[in-house]
């Protein structure tokens, strides 16, 4: 390995193995109660929560370490009325022909429309920006990469973190997400990745059926 500086690993917690397959286990059985839920109740959630939370997608591995992402977390009923108009707006062009017949077909069985609500009521919106120029330090401007895979990763971990703090959350990409730039006067050099909806489900959130249909691990996995 070429020099480089480094320090000694010395947060690595191993298990016992019956311990770790319990833990597996365990985890598996937490990840499957995660639901995409689109039926939020106003209930306040803690800033603190949240703030947790992003330091915990903050975590996620990137591309160099450039850690090319930026979230957006929006409480003001202003911001969030402003995102739901504009959001509802593309939305209506989308179902009413741009998205096109299989596409509008596939999201039958998930009961999805142009109305989103949600957009205003739930406690916090998290706009997820895609930074590709930037660096280890915020105020770099060099080139990022796999800037995909990172924002990704760090959002399947804001994701869990929200869920594992109790709350639910609905992965929501408006087409375009352009005005989330503007809403949100973020620089040229980003792009919206995606905006979480996150709070507590109301009293009669549902989830489609649709979406408890998962993949058998013999589905998804090769073991070579
Ligand atoms: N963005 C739209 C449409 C939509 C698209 C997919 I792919 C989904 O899994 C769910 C919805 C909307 O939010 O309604």
């Amino acid at each position: 390995m070429q020099e480089h500086n480094a320090s000694p690993l010395c947060d690595y917690v191993e298990y016992p193995t019956d311990e770790m397959i319990a833990r597996s286990q365990q985890f598996y059985q937490e990840l499957k109660r995660r639901h995409t839920i689109r039926n939020f109740s106003d209930r306040p959630v803690p800033k603190e929560v949240i703030e947790n939370c992003i330091k915990a997608a903050g975590t996620a591995p990137s591309g160099a370490n450039h850690q090319p992402w930026h979230f957006v977390a929006i409480h003001s009923d202003d911001v969030k009325q402003q995102i739901k108009e504009q959001a509802e707006a593309h939305e209506r062009s989308f179902y009413q022909g741009r998205a096109g017949e299989e596409w509008l077909e596939a999201l039958k069985p998930l009961g999805t429309d142009a109305d989103k609500p949600y957009l205003a009521k739930a406690p916090w919106l998290i706009a997820i920006f895609s930074q590709k120029k930037g660096g280890i330090h915020a105020e770099d401007n060099n080139t990022n990469y796999y800037v995909h895979e990172s924002v990704g990763i760090a959002t399947g971990f804001l994701i869990n973190a929200l869920h594992s703090s109790g709350l639910v959350t609905l992965t929501h990409t408006p087409k375009p997400m352009s005005f989330l730039s503007k809403i949100c006067q973020r620089p040229d050099n980003e792009r919206a990745y995606m905006l979480l909806v996150t709070g507590y489900p109301a009293k009669d959130a549902t989830v489609p059926h649709h979406a408890l249909v998962k993949k058998s691990l013999a589905e998804i996995t090769t073991f070579l």
